[in-house]
């Protein structure tokens, strides 16, 4: 018989006398948009579960599958355990376990050398994913005195951000709950944003209309969908200019707006001529009769917003336009910073509206050398609006040394993987002078460096975090850091020592520049240091809808540009065109009709699945089981064409590259849509789409749209 102690210890009952004690820490194996509360229960140094964190004020005690795989992601028997030299030949994955010491001193020369060779800029700093050291590591780039600072923003949610800054000056998201009918435009929330579906829920309940506009059938088109537009992917530019020229026609216009707040609005009518209900259907794959239903329920039913898609309108080759589109249906409905429309907000700290100001960009910008960085001048929009290399380009730059040499990376998780045409990647990799990455695990970019360093996982560290509502929150760590693993940020201090970095703030460390980017919200480190969950910044102001309109946009006319000032400077230069002109999204593939009759369908990957999150999650055995081997979701008509079964090996190819994979058969994805998720070792997406295949206004690769086939293995 167990005892009562041995009981209540099996049912992991927290108190004195099992020894077990609840820290309240966050997730972050997702995006900072979440990074939901979480309550590890931890006896001896040890995390024995979590669950979400009941009063934490986003995620109210809710986690998703990946959040509940906390435990074992951290736990994943690849963790890295030392610092790590290469001694074999890079690729081949020989290492040796050296000292912190030695291993800086290491850095020290490698970096020193490549600096000393060919200038700061030689030496080019990247993050993967991870998100939360971000303006520490930026400053550290900047003062080491490279203007080589890149991250994975180059293919992720930046392309949305510059398209609504050309269009209105700023980020804008919906406001649903005050809202009665929602464009749900690429919103697959089930998968991607869990919270988000529990807003559409309350939104639902209070009657609001749903339209979600989505190649798949998705949960999210299940539970929710009044409309579902079943739409060709990549198509999106094409719709919205329907529905727009729809609006016009039948005198759905917010004329007040157009007249006071925007400007291109004669351009844009003519834009839309071409877009007939007959045109767009023929494009986009929607029935006509669903185009206008959708477009009267949006315009007619006010207030209305838009969702505000991360990434998969924008990974297309004619992406960041579509998305233009998009945005340019708030203005004709009047729906931009309108309570229960798209509201502007303020970036309170790493891509998280909090409600009030820090001084993060400052922080991470000020020391910002005058130089052109990495893709400067092949992508001018990116230039003007993000001060960070536009990393779709380091590859070619590494391996061409156009215009400069870069010789060294000193990396932060990185994964080659991530890179469409990640053989090039690897190339790159290969050539250079020195290369070092950070990562909790080992991982097949690790086996290129020269040192790899071991960090630790969020339950293992100290971290600042903000919550919508003016929330601020200082987790402490709720186990030490695993093995010799350290925090990346303590890494980076420890480095400014090591390379003799001068800066008085990076020199004094973590809370010094916390309170430096603190400044102005009322918190300071020594106050969140007294608290075990989040507290609201006295510094908070709710957005009253209308200021930002009263204050005047901020983009070039201090309107909103249907035709785009910023981006009508390079018409002539880069053949750009300010109007959000739609273009098929394989318009950049030489013989576009050609290629089509080779390739007959459309490969999109990387649509997210509920147990995977890039590379990070296909190692943690909860999330594997969920879909144990890498599966591409087929129609049950294009198999049957080709004699494929569930759960055949079939081979995916492109122009690019083959792949091996598991079918599952399925009438939720549309014939002539093969979708499959990216991040797998053994099949990786990425190298079926080339790095040539990328948007010309953001850089970003055309993930979601590859003209494929597919066939039994
Ligand atoms: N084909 C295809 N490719 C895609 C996409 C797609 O849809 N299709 N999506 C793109 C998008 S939107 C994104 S955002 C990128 C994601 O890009 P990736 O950077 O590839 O994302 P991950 O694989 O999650 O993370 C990279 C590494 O960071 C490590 N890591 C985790 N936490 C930390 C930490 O705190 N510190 C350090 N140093 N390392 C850490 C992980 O173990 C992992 O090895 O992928 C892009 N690539
Ligand atoms: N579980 C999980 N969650 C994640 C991630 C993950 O890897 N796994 N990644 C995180 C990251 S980095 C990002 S950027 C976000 C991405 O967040 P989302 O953009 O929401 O991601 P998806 O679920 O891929 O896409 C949403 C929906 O868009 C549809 N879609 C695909 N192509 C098109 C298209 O051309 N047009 C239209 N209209 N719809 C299309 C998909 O079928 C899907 O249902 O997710 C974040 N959350
Ligand atoms: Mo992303």
């Amino acid at each position: 018989m167990a005892s009562n102690l041995d009981r209540l210890i099996k049912a992991k009952i927290p108190g004195d006398e099992t020894g077990i004690s609840i820290r309240h820490s966050l997730c972050d194996i997702c995006t900072p948009v979440h990074h939901c509360g979480v309550d590890a229960y931890v006896k001896d140094g040890r995390v024995l579960k979590v669950e979400g964190t009941p009063d934490n004020p986003y995620n109210q005690g809710f986690l998703c599958t990946k959040g509940l795989c906390n435990r074992q992601y951290m736990y994943r028997e690849d963790r890295l355990r030392t610092p790590l030299k290469r001694v074999g030949a890079r690729g081949e994955g020989r290492f040796e376990p050296l000292g912190w010491d030695q291993a800086y001193a290491e850095i020290a020369r490698g970096l020193g050398a490549v600096k000393e060779k060919y200038g700061p800029h030689a030496v080019a700093f990247f993050s993967g994913y991870a998100k939360w050291y971000r303006p520490i590591f930026q400053r550290f780039a900047f003062a080491f005195g490279s203007v080589n600072y890149g991250t994975d923003d180059s293919v992720c949610n930046n392309s949305g951000v510059m398209g609504l800054k050309c269009t209105v000056g700023r980020v804008a998201k919906p406001d649903l709950k005050n809202s009665r009918v929602f464009l749900g435009w690429a919103f697959g929330g089930y998968y991607s944003a869990h919270m988000a579906v529990r807003g559409l829920r309350g939104f639902k309940d209070r009657g609001g209309k749903v339209i979600i506009i989505d190649p798949k059938i998705t949960p999210a088109v299940k539970h929710f969908a009044d409309l579902h537009l079943m739409i060709k992917t990549g198509t999106d530019g094409a719709l919205a200019l329907g529905m727009a020229r729809l609006i016009i026609d039948q005198g759905w216009v917010d004329r007040d707006y157009i007249r006071n707040h925007t400007c291109g609005y004669e351009d844009f009518t003519g834009l839309v001529r071409d877009f007939d209900l007959e045109t767009t259907a023929g494009i986009t794959g929607v029935p006509q009769e669903l185009i206008y239903e959708a477009t009267r329920l949006f315009a007619t039913i006010k207030p209305g917003c838009i969702n505000d898609s991360s990434s998969t309108v924008a990974h297309h080759a004619n992406g960041f336009q579509n998305y233009r589109a998009i945005a340019c249906l708030l203005a004709l409905t009047g729906n931009f910073d309108v309570a229960g429309g798209n509201l502007p907000v303020l970036d309170t700290y790493i891509y998280r509206p909090a409600g009030f100001s820090m001084r993060a960009a400052h922080f991470a910008g000020e020391l910002r050398p005058d130089y052109r960085h990495i893709g400067a001048g092949r992508f001018p929009i990116w230039d003007e609006l993000v001060p960070e290399f536009q990393a779709v380009d380091l590859a070619r730059h590494i391996l061409e040394e156009k215009p400069y040499p870069v010789k060294a990376l000193f990396t932060l998780g990185m994964n080659v993987k991530m890179f469409a045409g990640t053989d090039r990647m690897i190339e790159a990799l290969k050539s250079l002078d020195f290369f070092v990455n950070t990562d909790l695990f080992e991982t097949d970019t690790n086996k290129y460096a020269d040192l790899v360093l071991p960090v630790c996982s969020s339950l293992e560290r100290v971290d600042f975090k903000v919550y919508p509502g003016g929330y601020a929150f200082l987790t402490k760590a709720a186990v030490e850091p695993l093995y010799e693993s350290k925090r990346d940020v303590d890494i980076l201090f420890d480095l400014v020592k090591v390379l003799g970095i001068k800066d008085e703030l990076l020199e004094k460390g973590y809370e010094a520049c916390m309170d430096y980017m603190l400044e102005g919200s009322g918190l300071t480190m020594a106050e969140l240091k007294k608290h075990d969950k989040p507290v609201k910044a006295p510094a908070f102001k709710p957005y009253v809808p209308g200021d930002y309109t009263r204050e005047g946009y901020a983009t070039p006319s201090g309107k909103f540009e249907f035709s785009s000032r910023l981006i009508a400077k390079y018409r002539q230069s880069h053949g750009l065109d300010p109007l959000p002109a739609y273009r098929s999204p394989f318009a950049d593939e030489p013989d576009e009709e050609g290629r089509r009759k080779k390739y007959p369908l459309v490969l999109t990957t990387g649509t997210r699945l509920p147990n995977a999150i890039h590379s990070r999650l296909h190692g943690v055995p909860w999330a594997r089981s969920l879909r144990p081997e890498p599966t591409a979701d087929v129609n049950r008509h294009d198999a049957a064409a080709r004699g494929v079964a569930e759960g055949d090996d079939i081979e995916i190819v492109t122009d690019y590259g083959r792949l091996k994979v598991k079918a599952h058969l399925t009438s939720k994805v549309g014939s002539g849509n093969v979708h499959f998720f990216h991040g797998y070792s053994e099949a990786n997406a990425n190298l079926l789409i080339g790095p040539h295949r990328v948007d010309p206004y953001s850089g970003f690769p055309a993930y979601k749209s590859n003209l494929c086939d597919f066939m039994k293995s």
